[in-house]
């Protein structure tokens, strides 16, 4: 079938669906949902790590096989140092910009290196807007239930707190940069709402909100001359005899020769993992989100948090072939965009958190309510031009112009026809353990953004990601920054390294998976 045919249910049950009000779940109902039909329920998909800081505990298959993988760099590697700095930040996103202009703030002396382009990151996927407690009607501690409520009472109550009361500093930081957030017609910052949350929360820049957070942010890192090097990857990180961070050793993409960096500190914010494409799953992630951070770390010693739960974010793209994956923004599901079979039914209220909406779009197509694709691909619709109807014409040009536009690329027009997706993997909720200055458990090695974890629990809230790098990216900077005026730099060694290889042939492990990852096994193949 055509699918403009199978869209018909949506048209046809509009006038109906307008006047209906879907409760939300029970806690109960809930938890048998996610149980039932999330993917981190799905036993198969799991498996003990074999050796290491979290050895024992249940992992995804690719990410346990990253884990236990073997570092691209030889045990005699010459260590003499091509770079010496006071501070080293890995990652050229959110986390890392901040990071880096704080530590250059607090007078380090200070380098960036990325493995694909300054900006390149997660940060720019973010498109709905970041969550602060800025209006008279709300509070951090509003702030704070909402997301211990959503990360079903496993977050880091300390990491939290400091988020939610650090967030409208945050706000005023970036808006006194340049960063241009939407605002209300009598000139305050206007505010949505995002799944999960009890109040308007969201400060946004359109739905390209972590474009503009991160074209400020490069704008920033160039102002303040901090050098960069694009296209280097980290492939190991460096120890001294006491198991502390030293330095790097980087991988120059364009000619493949090792670039070893002594630094006082390390700031890892490597980003996501959305490009393992666990259990199969298409992503909304950068090209460069492999999960390099949590292998570097986790060999250093560093362990991990909470790295049996992910992300998929209710409304990834099925339809065209192109754009498999692809976010479509939790904003339109919050400016009241349906979420509807391939029977025209509402199935949930689509402003419950994102590990229920996804369960409920995966029970929806396991069971036959689905809609099927030429491709093969399967999925319900996102009623985008109901926001026309509901909230006036030119509504979704006005407040989603990236998505007409990304739709309009391939001849879609959303304004008159409805989308069709499926959850997409979007998220580590887990990551690398840090304290309340985003140090891990090795010394000066400092983690931070969506490479640590504990902050969210077991599934982060729209826009809640926005602010913690900018939170956790500070506080790196400014700790390590600090810290490193006083500090000698400590001996350069791959000792951390010998020992990890030699606890892996110990277990009888030899995996033959080379540990980062770097780009996506396809890109190697192409
Ligand atoms: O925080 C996010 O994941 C986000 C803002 C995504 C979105 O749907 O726009």
């Amino acid at each position: 079938m055509e699918i403009h045919q199978l869209q018909q249910p949506v048209h046809s049950t509009r006038e109906e669906r307008r006047k209906q009000t879907l409760p939300k779940y029970s806690p109960a109902e809930r938890d048998e949902l996610i149980k039932k039909f999330h993917p981190d329920h799905r036993e198969s998909a799991y498996r003990p790590i074999k050796f290491g800081p979290n050895a024992g505990e249940l992992t995804v298959h690719e990410l346990a096989a990253l884990l236990e993988g073997d570092s691209p760099v030889p045990a005699d590697l010459d260590l003499t140092p091509m770079h010496a700095v006071d501070i080293l930040v890995l990652g050229g996103g959110g986390a890392g910009c901040a990071a880096a202009l704080h530590a250059h703030a607090a007078g380090a002396n200070v380098l960036l290196a990325t493995k694909l382009r300054l900006g390149d990151s997660n940060t720019v996927m973010a498109q709905g807007g970041m969550q602060i407690a800025v209006t008279r009607e709300d509070s951090p501690v509003q702030h704070f239930l909402d997301t211990l409520k959503g990360g079903h009472m496993q977050n880091d109550h300390e990491l939290l707190k400091l988020m939610v009361e650090e967030g409208p500093g945050v706000a005023k930081w970036l808006l006194g940069l340049g960063v241009l957030f939407d605002r209300d017609p009598d000139g305050n910052l206007h505010v949505k709402k995002g799944g999960g949350s009890s109040k308007p929360r969201l400060v946004t820049c359109s739905d390209y909100t972590g474009l503009e957070i991160m074209r400020v942010l490069k704008d920033e890192v160039l102002n303040q001359k901090i050098p960069i090097l694009e296209f280097t990857a980290a492939v190991e990180l460096l120890s001294d005899e006491h198991g502390a961070c030293t330095g790097a050793v980087l991988r120059d993409l364009d000619n493949n020769r090792f670039v070893v960096v002594a630094a006082k500190a390390v700031v890892m914010a490597t980003g996501g993992i959305g490009r393992l494409h666990i259990q199969g799953f298409p992503t909304s992630n950068h090209y460069g989100a492999t999960g390099d951070g949590l292998a570097l770390a986790y060999r250093m010693g560093a362990r991990l948090l909470q790295i049996d739960t992910f992300q998929y974010h209710p409304t990834g793209a099925v339809y065209p072939e192109q754009l498999a994956g692809a976010l479509v923004t939790e904003g339109i599901r919050s400016e009241g965009g349906h979420l509807v079979n391939g029977k025209g039914e509402r199935f949930v209220n689509e402003l419950d958190t994102r590990d229920v909406v996804s369960s409920c779009i995966i029970r929806e197509c396991e069971e036959g309510r689905g809609v099927r694709t030429m491709a093969g691909r399967v999925g319900v619709w996102l009623d985008t031009p109901l926001l026309e109807l509901e909230q006036g014409a030119g509504t979704l040009q006005k407040h989603f112009p990236a998505m007409v536009r990304q739709y309009q690329r391939y001849g879609i027009d959303i304004v008159n026809d409805p989308v069709l997706i499926y959850p997409t993997l979007h998220y580590q909720n887990g990551g690398v353990r840090i304290d309340v200055n985003s140090e891990s458990e090795v010394q000066n090695l400092f983690v931070a953004g969506e490479t640590s974890g504990g902050l969210h629990g077991r599934n982060r809230l729209m826009g809640n990601s926005l602010l913690d790098l900018m939170v956790f990216g500070k506080r790196a900077g400014v700790t390590a920054g600090g810290r490193s005026k006083s500090m000698p730099q400590g001996a350069l060694t791959l000792e951390h390294l010998k020992r990890f290889r030699a606890e892996g042939v110990k277990r009888g492990v030899s995996s033959g998976v080379s540990s980062p990852m770097v780009l996506p096994e396809y890109a190697k193949k192409a």
